[in-house]
């Protein structure tokens, strides 16, 4: 069986340069040890920082496009389709071939100038912090949307990562307004706690058109913080987002909140009740590296709505792709391939 690309994902195509580091370094570069960021000009020396005095993983990353490879990895074939932008060098070759191993069709815009974007990934003990050069994901624009209008039209559900905030509003709001006027899904992940704080005009301008959204704990606090709430209570924050305005009468809100092992809460528009799903028990020894863990959870999530199932099932199937990503390195999924 081969699929119709029903899903499109959009946001920043992305190498990640993963190093076990130390304080110092996090230090060096003013880093917080578990965090995601945009790099500013001071840390732009940390890349080559990595390489010369670091053993580092060269990984496929970028969140939505984790997402939208966890996605394809459990539907059948030409089942999922993501966009972005990235150089014309190796790094983006080697996206490619990530992307190949597990039959997801990437339509690249290709810059002339920027190099493909990069993600310094820092790991002490548990944390992991985050620093990220956009350079070519950047010049990602509503044009380049525009020219693969095709398989927009195509597609049934469209997946955007919130870090695409960051680059092109115009973009996200095409996919956002599609969706609505065409009935489709239009499902937004949080991404960060960033994103709530510093984008939050940007973001607050998806809101009415958001079908499903996706985020963690911290970045729920984040939107409540910014939003004035006044609580960190999660299934109130997600009560909150699931009943705030809405564009498509035609379909309920459903707020998804991962909270790493304890249970994802979900809140539904209209309902008084706040759910809660346990996760996927993985042990101690079984985990290899949770770079990923939350996208691979939006990849499940997706393949479980593409396949038509129930909510329950939608988030019992994003728990058991993370836990197969977390025993992975980077944000990758196992091969030969498990079936769910
Ligand atoms: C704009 N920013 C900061 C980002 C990212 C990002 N993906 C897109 N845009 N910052 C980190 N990531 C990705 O998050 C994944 C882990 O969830 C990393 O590339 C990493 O693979």
């Amino acid at each position: 069986m081969s699929g119709q690309y029903e899903i499109l994902c959009l946001e920043n195509p992305l190498l990640d340069i993963q190093a076990v580091g130390d304080e110092k370094l996090l230090q060096k570069y003013g880093l917080k040890s578990n965090d995601a960021i945009l790099a500013e000009e001071k840390h732009m020396g940390l890349y080559e920082d990595l390489f010369q005095n670091y053993k580092v993983d060269l990984n496929a990353g970028g969140a939505a496009q984790n997402t939208a490879r966890g996605a394809q990895y459990v539907l059948p074939a030409d089942s999922v389709v993501f966009v972005g932008c990235v150089g014309k060098d190796k790094y983006a070759e080697k996206l490619v071939e990530a992307n190949k191993k597990v039959g997801l069709r990437a339509v690249y815009r290709y810059d002339e100038e920027q190099p493909t974007g990069r993600c310094g990934v820092i790991i002490t003990g548990h944390d992991r912090s985050m620093c990220t050069d956009l350079a070519a994901a950047n010049c990602y624009k509503v044009e380049h949307l525009k020219e693969n209008w095709d398989l927009v039209k195509q597609a049934k559900i469209y997946f955007v990562g919130g870090y695409h905030l960051t680059v092109s509003v115009p973009a996200i709001m095409a996919l956002a307004e599609e969706a609505a006027a065409e009935n489709k899904v239009f499902m937004l992940s949080l991404s960060a706690p960033f994103i709530p704080q510093f984008f939050k005009d940007q973001l607050d301008q998806t809101s009415p058109y958001w079908d499903y959204v996706v985020g963690n704990e911290t970045e729920a606090r984040s939107f409540a913080a910014s939003h004035d709430l006044n609580t960190e209570d999660i299934p109130t924050i997600a009560k909150h987002m699931a009943n705030l305005p809405k564009k498509n009468t035609q379909r309920k809100r459903t707020v998804i909140i991962t909270q790493g092992t304890e249970p994802t809460v979900i809140a539904i528009q209209g309902e008084d009740d706040v759910k809660s799903f346990p996760v996927h028990v993985i042990g101690k020894d079984e985990i290899a590296d949770t770079t990923g863990a939350g996208d691979a959870f939006a990849g499940g999530f997706l393949a479980g709505m593409a396949k038509g199932e129930s909510i329950e099932k939608c988030v019992d199937m994003g728990s058991w792709l993370a836990k197969l990503s977390i025993k992975e390195l980077g944000p990758a999924y196992p091969f030969p391939k498990q079936t769910y």
